[in-house]
């Protein structure tokens, strides 16, 4: 097998550099003779040889589209699917669906076998190249500097160890979080107790993804985190919006969280407050919904300021609090999967960017997009359990991220952020409310009052900046 450093090394002898990604390819797919045929077929004047220049591959859509895609359809996550929380029992069903899910998408790009079978034969592998496919039980790191790591699959469990000398899949390595799912070839040791690991591969997308345009005209608007009710909501910045949503060609609106600033959600919070009253705070939202032209379909989803329940999925906000939302606004789970006229957006709050950002290395509130790209990676919004993202165990994993949207959207950082990764184009959008004093103690520059703009035919996004 050849080493990350040898084929970049390789296509450079032929006068070529290379995106990471098809340097990848080629390690999954294990064969150098690819290297020669790449740069045989590459046009002249190409700069760097990506994806699209690796001869056979195809570019691969993720999921049926039909010819008369609907409008607006809610495909994952309206309202009442999610169940209540049952208890423990079901923990044991969530982790192996998510093993299940994630280990399926591992297995397209790497043959594995059970750990069971290197624990049960060690000197049958000890000193080969084995593959294994596990869940992250644990991560550590040595005295040494090292990263060990045990991960667990249906059959039995084995600790791994990435040395930090091992540059190529050692940064990788130290962004391994909690409960994620991971391929990794390495070679057994003589006791059949630890695992050396080359190369770690992850769900990830696949470098062929092609995400699906509309076919017709259509404009989706996206923002987040309104906080009505806060005393640092943008009223003017949000009357700005209003305005020049009168005459904007949109079709859609998605609200991704923290509608209202809630009560109780932080302690001292009713000093910070306007509006005292959460029924109150959902009909003034309500108000400032029937002011948007009813021709603008609406999706609002909660957040962990809302009033319904922290674990994710997060159900849709009761009727009771939203009786006085306009007949256009579509009240939905978190998270949601919808569908734009054959757009796929997968709409989530983002409370997970506070464990994200704590657990990998050079991470920043700053930079969200960043963030995106490691959930996409991952194919996971959330991967900690029982951290600071209340995650609630049933059956299925909701959390995993399948089928591929064409758009991410988040919001909770407050932090504008746009990315896009593999073909997937992700967007934090940000708040309404100015820095709250919390905010100043953790030293978080918000970016408020923006709306992203995003055109389903080009997937070409612009920002609108209403502060
Ligand atoms: O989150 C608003 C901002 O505050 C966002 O940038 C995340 C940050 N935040 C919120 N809760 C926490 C905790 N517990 N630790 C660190 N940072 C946090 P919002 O959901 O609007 O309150
Ligand atoms: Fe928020
Ligand atoms: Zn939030």
């Amino acid at each position: 097998m050849l080493a990350n450093a040898e084929i970049v090394r390789r296509f450079l002898e032929l006068k070529h550099q290379v995106h990471p990604d098809v340097v990848s390819y080629i390690r999954e797919q294990d064969d150098p003779s690819l290297i020669d045929r790449i740069a045989a077929a590459v046009p002249d004047g190409t700069l760097v040889i990506s994806a699209e220049h690796i001869p056979g591959l195809k570019k691969v859509r993720d999921g049926t589209r039909f010819l008369t895609n609907p409008e607006l359809e809610i495909i994952v996550g309206s309202a009442g699917t999610t169940g209540s929380v049952t208890g423990h029992e079901d923990a044991v069903h969530y982790f192996r669906d998510r093993y299940n899910q994630l280990a399926s998408m591992v297995r397209g790009r790497m043959t594995a076998m059970p750990i069971e079978a290197l624990a049960k034969s060690p000197h049958r592998y000890r000193d080969e190249e084995c593959s294994i496919i596990g869940m992250v039980a644990e991560t550590r790191t040595t005295a040494k500097g090292h990263r060990l790591v045990e991960l667990e699959d249906p059959t039995g469990s084995i600790r791994v160890l990435f040395n930090k000398g091992r540059d190529e899949s050692f940064s990788e390595a130290e962004k391994i979080l909690p409960d994620e799912v991971l391929g990794v070839r390495g070679k057994l040791s003589n006791d059949g107790g630890l695992l050396f690991a080359d190369q770690l591969t992850r769900p990830d997308i696949p470098i062929n993804h092609a995400p699906f345009r509309s076919d017709r005209p259509g404009k989706a608007i996206m923002i987040s985190d309104v906080h009505v009710g806060s005393d640092t909501f943008l009223n003017e910045a949000w009357n700005r919006f209003a305005d020049w949503l009168q005459d904007s060609d949109a079709a859609y609106l998605l609200i991704a969280g923290d509608l209202v600033d809630g009560i109780g959600i932080y302690p001292g919070q009713e000093n910070e407050l306007t509006i005292k009253n959460i029924y109150e705070q959902y009909d003034v939202f309500a108000e400032m919904l029937r002011d948007l032209p009813s021709r603008i379909q609406i999706v609002v989803i909660p957040g962990n300021h809302d009033v319904v329940r922290m674990a994710e999925p997060q159900p849709a906000i009761p009727a009771e609090f939203t009786e006085k939302f306009p007949a256009n606004c579509t009240v939905a789970e978190n998270p949601c999967l919808l569908n734009l006229q054959g757009v796929r957006v997968l709409m989530y709050h983002g409370r997970s960017y506070d464990d994200m950002i704590g657990l990998i290395p050079g991470a920043s509130y700053e930079r969200p997009g960043e963030i995106m790209d490691e959930m996409l990676k991952r194919r996971l919004l959330a991967s900690p359990y029982g951290m600071r993202t209340p995650i609630a165990a049933m059956k299925t994993d909701r959390l995993v991220i399948d089928p591929l949207p064409e758009i991410l959207l988040t919001g909770h950082v407050h932090i504008c952020g746009i990315t896009r990764y593999r073909g997937v184009l992700g967007v934090n959008a940000g708040t309404w409310q100015s820095q709250t004093s919390f905010q100043k103690q953790m030293n978080i520059h918000p970016t408020p009052a923006r709306a992203f703009v995003v055109d389903l035919q080009t997937l070409q996004t612009e920002v609108m900046d209403f502060s």
